[in-house]
């Protein structure tokens, strides 16, 4: 099932609005077929790991990340395929939470449940999985810089750009040197940029972060943001909000069909104070992704984590994980 949940990772990114999912086949202790979701669309998990066993199938076992779907969606079901191929057993890491799906079991399931905990919190609730990503400095002040490597292929960041199907970021974050980069592995991925442009922190430069990205950012902008005329001429599409709040934003990704969210508090502004309060308090975040650098940030870059206003309770955060990262301190938490 481990394997399963490996090879199932090789889709990250790519299979939204479906689960990623990951299938081995093995007879007489041995792998015999190996297969995962690449894509919605495309044939699921099983079929790809049955086609790769061939008539090794007839009386293996199939370990599936997901329970076999059993309805005709985008493709056949599952469930005929591994009777056809004489299948003698399924085991399943997973229910699929998908209610035209359904039944039994749990192997690794924690471990299943956390590689698709995007796919289970868009497919129950039809809100886009958001994750508020920062980093802190030593003496627990927001810092604008990344922790080395963070950005570089294989670093923490490049990865979440990788998973997550947009990025939310500040208009003051878009100049100079904190543009995310362009590098080959991350063209290949269409993340959606969407931009926050309130009047304190407009967009001084027209923002592309990708320049070869196909996907035109779009801009967020209060009523009282100067947008830069350059931004209209190239036909980016700019939403004027009466107020700016993330519940209208997160709204319109979703009619967009972004499932994921990285709300990236880079180029740190007043109005992200506002969207994490909202957030928590109106359950829109999931996670929290804290990168802590060793360094101790002065008054000038010094801003507080963001809790201004926030309602007396205390929020805990689940299934806390922590792990280094090139020198850096990388928690994760879930609200
Ligand atoms: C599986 N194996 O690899 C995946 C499953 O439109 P379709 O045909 O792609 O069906 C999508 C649904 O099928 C999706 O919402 C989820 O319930 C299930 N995904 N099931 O047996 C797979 N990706
Ligand atoms: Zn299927």
């Amino acid at each position: 099932m481990r394997r399963c949940v490996e090879i199932a990772k090789k889709a990250i990114g790519h299979t939204n609005p479906n689960p990623m999912v990951g299938c081995v086949i093995v007879k007489d202790g041995k792998v015999v077929g190996e297969g995962f979701h690449p894509k919605a669309g495309q044939p699921h998990a099983e079929v790809f790991a049955l086609r790769a066993a061939g008539d090794l199938a007839e009386n293996a076992t199939a370990y599936v990340s997901l329970e076999p779907c059993n309805h005709y969606g985008r493709t056949p079901p599952c469930t005929e395929a591994l009777i056809r191929a004489k299948v003698k057993r399924v085991v399943v890491g997973m229910v699929d939470p998908n209610p035209i799906v359904a039944s039994k079991v749990g192997v690794e399931e924690e471990l299943c449940k956390r590689l698709n905990e995007v796919f289970i919190h868009h497919i129950l609730t039809r809100k886009p999985f958001v994750t508020l990503r920062y980093s802190i400095s030593m003496n627990g002040n927001i810092s604008d810089w990344l922790g080395e490597g963070a950005m570089e292929f294989g670093g923490y960041y490049s990865q979440l750009l990788q998973e997550y199907d947009g990025i939310i970021l500040s208009g003051a974050s878009l100049t100079g040197s904190s543009c995310l980069p362009a590098s080959q592995e991350l063209q290949c991925k269409q993340l959606k940029q969407i931009i926050v442009a309130s009047s304190s922190n407009s967009p001084a430069k027209l923002p592309l972060l990708y320049q070869n990205a196909d996907d035109q950012p779009i801009i967020f902008a209060d009523k009282n943001a100067e947008v830069d005329p350059e931004i209209a001429q190239h036909g980016i599409e700019t939403v004027v909000l009466d107020e700016l709040r993330l519940g209208p934003i997160l709204n319109y990704c979703q009619r967009l069909g972004l499932c994921s969210l990285l709300l990236d508090t880079r180029g740190f502004c007043r109005i992200f104070e506002e969207f994490v309060k909202e957030g928590i308090e109106n359950r829109l975040l999931q996670k929290v992704v804290m990168e802590v650098l060793p360094v101790w940030n002065g008054s000038r870059e010094a801003i507080a984590v963001p809790a201004k206003n926030f309602d007396k309770e205390v929020r805990r955060l689940a299934k806390l994980q922590s792990r280094m990262s090139n020198g850096n301190l990388l928690v994760e938490g879930y609200f």
